[in-house]
C-alpha cells in the first residue's frame, strides 16, 4: 500500500486497520469488542463477560477473574475492509500489554464511563496516547445507567485530556432513560434497537433546539483550527456536510480533537456509528508507518505486539505488518541481527488462530515459530537488520512471589517455563537467589502475580507458596509498612511528591490492599510531572475502594 491511502473524497483510508480498545478498568472494552464482532458478523451471537462467553476474555485466567489479564486480538471485516481490534486490559497491573500494542495502532477507542473515580486512570491512558501521537476516539459507554447529563460528563472527563473532547452525538431522553441519539455531523436522530442497527427517526421540537446548540458548539471547536469554517459560522452560513466530515477526519488525524461517541456495549447500541467513524476518519497503516519512521518499500517491516506460547502451535508472534508482505518461509531479522523463518501465518480471533495465506502491509497477524523474536522487536525481511522502531521498556516491578516446582524432579522444567512466561509478559521478571536456592517472580501487583502463578501452575506444574509474597512497596514509605495504615507523603523513584491514603482497618483484613498500594505506586511512577494528591478518605463501611487520590493540576 502506498503513502496515499485516501479514498476519493479524501476522508477514507483504504486497507487493513488496527485499532486498540483501551480505557479504565471495567469500563466495557471486552463487551464492546464482543459487540463489534457480532455487529460485523465475525461471531454469531454476542457473548457476555458475566457468563464467560466473550472472545476477549476467553483465556482461563481472564474467565476465572472476570477481567482482562492480557491483550486479545480479533480480526473482522466491515464494509469490505479488514480491521483488527485489540482488547487491552484496563487494570494498571496489566498495562504492559497495552503499552506494547500502542505504537503500531492506527487509532485508539478509549472506552470510559461517567465515573469520577476512573478519571485519574483515564488521564493516564490519554497521556500515553497523546505522548505517542495516536489519534483517539472516546466511546462513552454504559449510558444506559447514566445519572448525569452528557454535557456534565464531558466537563468531568475533560481535565483528563490535553485536547478538546468533541461531543459528536447528544442523547435523546425518554424520561430518565436514554432511548437514542442525535448525530451532530449527520444531523439525524436515531432510536436504539437492542442488538440491531439504530432506526432513523424525525427530529422534533425540543431535540431540534438541543441539536442546533450542540452542533454549533461542535463546529465552533472545529473552527478553532479552520479559518474558513470560522468565517462561515460568523456569517451564519451553514457549512456543507462534506466539509464538516472532512474537518472531523482532519482534526482527529492531527490529534487536535478527541471525538466523543455514546453507547451501550452490552446492547450493541452506538457500535455501528463508532465503526463508521473509525472507517471514515481514522488514518491507515501508511500514516502509522510514517509516524513510526518505518521505511516504505518491498521489504517486509513488522513490529511484534505480543508473544503467545500455544499448546499445539508453539510460539506465535503477533505482528503489525507496516510494509511489504510476509508469508510462510519469509526470513525475518530483528534489530539485534537474529533471524528466523516464518512457519505459518494466522488470522486471530481471541485464543483461536486460523491458518491463512501470506499477509500484506497493514494487516495484523500471528507468525509461527519465530523463536528469536520478542515483544517490541522490529522485524525486517531486508538484508540488513532494521533499526528498532520503538524502545519502550516495561515498568519496574513492585511485588514478588517465590515459586518452586511441585516435585523436585520437575525443577528442570522450570527454566523453559519461566522463559515462556516472561516472553508472554515482559513486565514479569524472574530472579534466582543462589543463597537460598529460591526463585522469585517480580510483577506489578498482587493480581498480576496471582495470574502469573496460575499460568505457571496450569501450564508448567509450579507451586507458589502464598506466605512467600514479598514487596518493595515499603521502600517509598520509609520504614513503615503500608499494611500499618495511615497517610504518608514521600518521594517515589521519579521524584514526584505522592500522598497515598488507605484505611487501616481494611488494610489489615483485605489481602487485596497491598495489591492496590502496589498499583498506586506503579501509577505514581507513570506520572512524573503530575503528582497524585489525596482527595478524600472513604468511610470503611460504605465503599469497597480503599484509595482516593487526585492528580494535581499542571505546574
Ligand atoms: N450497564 C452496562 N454494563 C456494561 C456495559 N458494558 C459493559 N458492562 C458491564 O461492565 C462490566 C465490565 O465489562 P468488561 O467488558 O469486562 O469491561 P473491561 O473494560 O473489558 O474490563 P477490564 O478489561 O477488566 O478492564 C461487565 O459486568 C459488563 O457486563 C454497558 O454498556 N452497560
Ligand atoms: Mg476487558
Amino acid at each position: 500500500m502506498g503513502q496515499n491511502d485516501n479514498g476519493p473524497n479524501g476522508t477514507r483510508s483504504l486497507g487493513p486497520r488496527c485499532v486498540a480498545l483501551v480505557g479504565p478498568f471495567q469500563s466495557g472494552k471486552t463487551t464492546l469488542l464482543e459487540a463489534i464482532l457480532a455487529r460485523t458478523g465475525a461471531i454469531q451471537r454476542q457473548g457476555t463477560v458475566d457468563a464467560g462467553t466473550t472472545t476477549g476474555d476467553s483465556g482461563q485466567e481472564a474467565r476465572h477473574h472476570k477481567m482482562s489479564v492480557e491483550a486479545t486480538f480479533a480480526t473482522t471485516n466491515f464494509m469490505g475492509d479488514n480491521y483488527t481490534f485489540v482488547d487491552c486490559p484496563g487494570s494498571i497491573e496489566f498495562i504492559q500489554d497495552m503499552r506494547s500494542v500502542l505504537p503500531a495502532i492506527d487509532a485508539a477507542v478509549v472506552v470510559c464511563e461517567a465515573d469520577e473515580k476512573k478519571v485519574p486512570q483515564l488521564q493516564l491512558i490519554l497521556r500515553e496516547l497523546e505522548d505517542q501521537n495516536i489519534p483517539r476516539f472516546v466511546f462513552l459507554n454504559k449510558i444506559d445507567k447514566a445519572d448525569k447529563r452528557v454535557r456534565e460528563t464531558i466537563k468531568l472527563l475533560q481535565p483528563a485530556s490535553r485536547v478538546p473532547l468533541l461531543l459528536r452525538q447528544i442523547p435523546i431522553w425518554n424520561g430518565d432513560i436514554i432511548s437514542g441519539f442525535v448525530d451532530l455531523a449527520l444531523e439525524r436522530a436515531f432510536v436504539y434497537k437492542e442488538h440491531a442497527p439504530s432506526e432513523i427517526v424525525e427530529l422534533k421540537n425540543e431535540n431540534l433546539d438541543r441539536k442546533k446548540e450542540a452542533r454549533f458548539k461542535m463546529l465552533e471547536t472545529l473552527a478553532d483550527h479552520d479559518d474558513q469554517l470560522m468565517e462561515q459560522l460568523l456569517e451564519d452560513i451553514e457549512p456543507p456536510r462534506d466539509k464538516v466530515f472532512d474537518d472531523l477526519a482532519k482534526e482527529l488525524r492531527e490529534r487536535i480533537v478527541c471525538p466523543v461517541l455514546l453507547g451501550v456495549a452490552t446492547r450493541s447500541n452506538g457500535v455501528l456509528r463508532l465503526l463508521k467513524a473509525i472507517r471514515h476518519e481514522s488514518p491507515g497503516s501508511a500514516e502509522t508507518a510514517q509516524r513510526l519512521g518505518a521505511k516504505a518499500g518491498n521489504d517486509a517491516t513488522a513490529l511484534v505486539l505480543k508473544t503467545f506460547h500455544t499448546t499445539h502451535g508453539g510460539k506465535m508472534s503477533v505482528v503489525r505488518l507496516l510494509a511489504g508482505q510476509a508469508g510462510d518461509g519469509t526470513t525475518l531479522t530483528t534489530s539485534s541481527g537474529d533471524s528466523g523463518r516464518v512457519s505459518g501465518v494466522f488470522k486471530l480471533m481471541g485464543q483461536h488462530f486460523e491458518k491463512r495465506a501470506q499477509a500484506a502491509a497493514g494487516e495484523t497477524i500471528a507468525l509461527g515459530k519465530l523463536e528469536n523474536a520478542k515483544t517490541g522487536d522490529t522485524l525486517s525481511s531486508g538484508k540488513q537488520p532494521p533499526s528498532a522502531l520503538t524502545q519502550a521498556k516495561p515498568h519496574a516491578p513492585v511485588l514478588a512471589i517465590a515459586v518452586q516446582a511441585k516435585e523436585r524432579k520437575d525443577d528442570v522444567k522450570l527454566g523453559p517455563a519461566f522463559t515462556k512466561l516472561t516472553e508472554e509478559d515482559p513486565s514479569l521478571t524472574v530472579v534466582h537467589n543462589p543463597e537460598n536456592h529460591e526463585v522469585v517472580i517480580w510483577g506489578q501487583g498482587e493480581m498480576h502475580l496471582r495470574v502469573a502463578a496460575e499460568r505457571l501452575a496450569d501450564r508448567f506444574w509450579c507451586r507458589c507458596p502464598r506466605d512467600r509474597l514479598r514487596s518493595d512497596i515499603e521502600r517509598p514509605f520509609g520504614n513503615r509498612s503500608p499494611s500499618a495504615g495511615g497517610t504518608r507523603s514521600s518521594q517515589v523513584a521519579t521524584g514526584s511528591s505522592v500522598t497515598l491514603s488507605w484505611r487501616s482497618s481494611r488494610c489489615r483484613a483485605d489481602p487485596g490492599s497491598s495489591s492496590k498500594t502496589a498499583s498506586l505506586v506503579a501509577l505514581c511512577r507513570e506520572i512524573t510531572s503530575r503528582p497524585l494528591r489525596k482527595e478524600s478518605s472513604t468511610p470503611s463501611s460504605t465503599v469497597r475502594s480503599d484509595f482516593r487520590w487526585s492528580i494535581c493540576p499542571s505546574p
